[in-house]
């Protein structure tokens, strides 16, 4: 998977070097090419940014320079998003269909914004990760990237993307490691007993009764089979009985 990101601060994307989404690069699997707006200034100052038509606070990134940036990528089939607040909140959903993309241009704003005109000529969607405003889409850029790359074959061993919390419209059940007691907490006896059909059905249960705690509106989305149902009625009845 390729990501084309253009951006003033290119030095911000060496978080993308750690971990998992640095191996995934090392291994070839994910390829992130920066490209530097300023580089593109035909200022002597290298100027990037100019004051806003009609005035009011701030600075606007010029177009010219973010065009000549964008025009230097020549990657035709790239997909071009716009980090910004007024996007489609960003989702699992989405994420997934961003992984099927081979290529994706990344354009990040600072300051107050771009030129209006260069958006409307070169990008495809625009994409927000929450409602609050950065002083940059290098941000999001970096949560997109992270995202995305995941679903990428070879970056994450070969299970974790089915069993995780959103892909079944759950939340995760709790996980437990060493020692079996912590703090005189006991690690869960089904756990322990290597009975593994029992275990998905206390892992099943946990998620439901976590996502009804703590995302009940994750529940409306998701068919629940007949099980299901009853363990969530039972939970409901017996927190009543138990309030009284
Ligand atoms: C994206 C960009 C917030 C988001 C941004 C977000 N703030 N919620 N700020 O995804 C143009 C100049 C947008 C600063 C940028």
């Amino acid at each position: 998977m390729k990501f084309n990101v253009l951006t003033l601060f290119p030095e911000m994307f060496s978080a993308l070097d750690e971990s998992i989404i640095g191996r995934g690069k090392e291994k070839g699997l994910i390829d992130i090419n920066l490209i530097n707006i300023r580089d593109f200034s035909k200022d002597k100052h290298k100027k990037v940014d100019d004051t806003p038509y009609g005035g009011g606070a701030g600075m606007v990134m010029e177009p010219t320079v973010v065009y000549d940036a964008f025009k230097s990528i020549q990657d035709e089939n790239a997909k071009v998003i716009y980090l910004s607040p007024q996007g489609k909140t960003l989702n699992q959903q989405i994420v997934q269909n961003l992984a099927k993309e081979e290529s994706i241009t990344l354009l990040c704003g600072h300051y107050e914004g771009i030129d209006q005109r260069v958006i409307d000529e070169i990008v495809d969607e625009e994409i927000s990760i929450g409602d609050y405003v950065l002083t940059g889409g290098e941000l999001p850029a970096m949560v997109l990237i992270d995202s995305v790359s995941r679903y990428v074959k070879g970056v994450l061993k070969e299970d974790s993307v089915q069993e995780e919390s959103f892909t079944n419209g759950l939340l995760e059940y709790p996980q437990y490691t060493r020692p079996e007691i912590f703090l005189d907490k006991k690690v869960p006896e089904v756990l322990l007993s290597g009975h593994h059909e029992n275990i998905n059905k206390w892992r099943r249960h946990q998620a439901l009764i976590n996502t009804y705690l703590k995302r009940p509106d994750l529940l409306k989305e998701i068919e629940l089979s007949k099980e299901d149902k009853k363990i969530l009625s039972d939970y409901k009845n017996f927190k009543e009985g138990g309030s009284k």
